[in-house]
């Protein structure tokens, strides 16, 4: 089976590449996002609408099955925020420095660094059916930024089960081992499996929400 990959961000991409090649090898054929698709504008109010944004917009520009990831940081001192925010945090044109700072300015004096990274990635067919996997990592916000791996918010990010170290502290499989898009993959993994399991002949067909 073939799956685009509907991500625009090249590091969501790699991860997802690493992941599902390790999770799917026999069973999916990764295409990268054409280049010519235009940005998906994210208008969604929760990451599955976001992830579905995503995907339906691939699935129409390729005519093939496509996969999408949202993911958000959630804060609990900052009542879940920046969550569906999370890209945009510091602006539109935002970086992932300028993101990063202001997240440590808003939490600078704070107490409460509890965070959870999550993740809701979506499969859709082009018959309209899909299939969905959801990851949550729980974790804390460190005051001061290390290690130069993983890519957004994993320099400040401490996983729990992590041994205290940040995400950019990690090699990538020890990264993907703990993480919210691991998790969420995996699901989304199992589930393809079960369905391509039940139904051996055709597309996986779960109704959609
Ligand atoms: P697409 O919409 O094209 O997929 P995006 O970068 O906008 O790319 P998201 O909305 O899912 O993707 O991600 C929001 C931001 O959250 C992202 O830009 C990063 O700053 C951050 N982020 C996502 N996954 C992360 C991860 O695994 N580690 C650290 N930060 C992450």
């Amino acid at each position: 089976m073939r799956l685009v990959v509907a991500t625009a961000n090249p590091d969501k991409a790699a991860e997802l590449g690493a992941i599902l090649e390790e999770e799917l090898d026999d069973l999916v054929e990764l295409v990268a996002r054409p280049q010519g698709v235009g940005e998906v504008e994210e208008t969604g109010e929760s990451l599955e609408d976001n992830a579905r944004l995503k995907a339906v917009a691939l699935v129409a520009a390729t005519g093939e099955a496509a996969v999408a990831d949202d993911t958000g940081l959630e804060v609990v001192a900052l009542g879940g925020a920046p969550g569906t925010w999370s890209a945009r945090f510091a602006g539109e044109a935002a970086t992932y420095a300028d993101n990063v700072a202001k997240l440590l300015a808003v939490l600078e004096g704070e107490i409460d660094r509890r965070a959870r990274f999550r993740t809701v990635v979506v499969c859709r067919f082009p018959d309209g059916t899909e299939i969905i996997g959801e990851g949550v990592v729980e974790g804390e916000i460190v005051p001061v930024p290390r290690g130069f791996g993983g890519f957004g918010y994993d320099p400040v990010f401490v996983p729990e089960g992590g041994g205290g170290r940040t995400f950019a502290e990690m090699s990538p499989a020890e990264k993907h081992e703990l993480s919210h898009r691991g998790l969420a993959l995996r699901c989304l993994a199992a589930r393809l499996k079960q369905s391509k399991a039940a139904a051996p002949a055709s597309s996986p067909r779960l109704p959609t929400s």
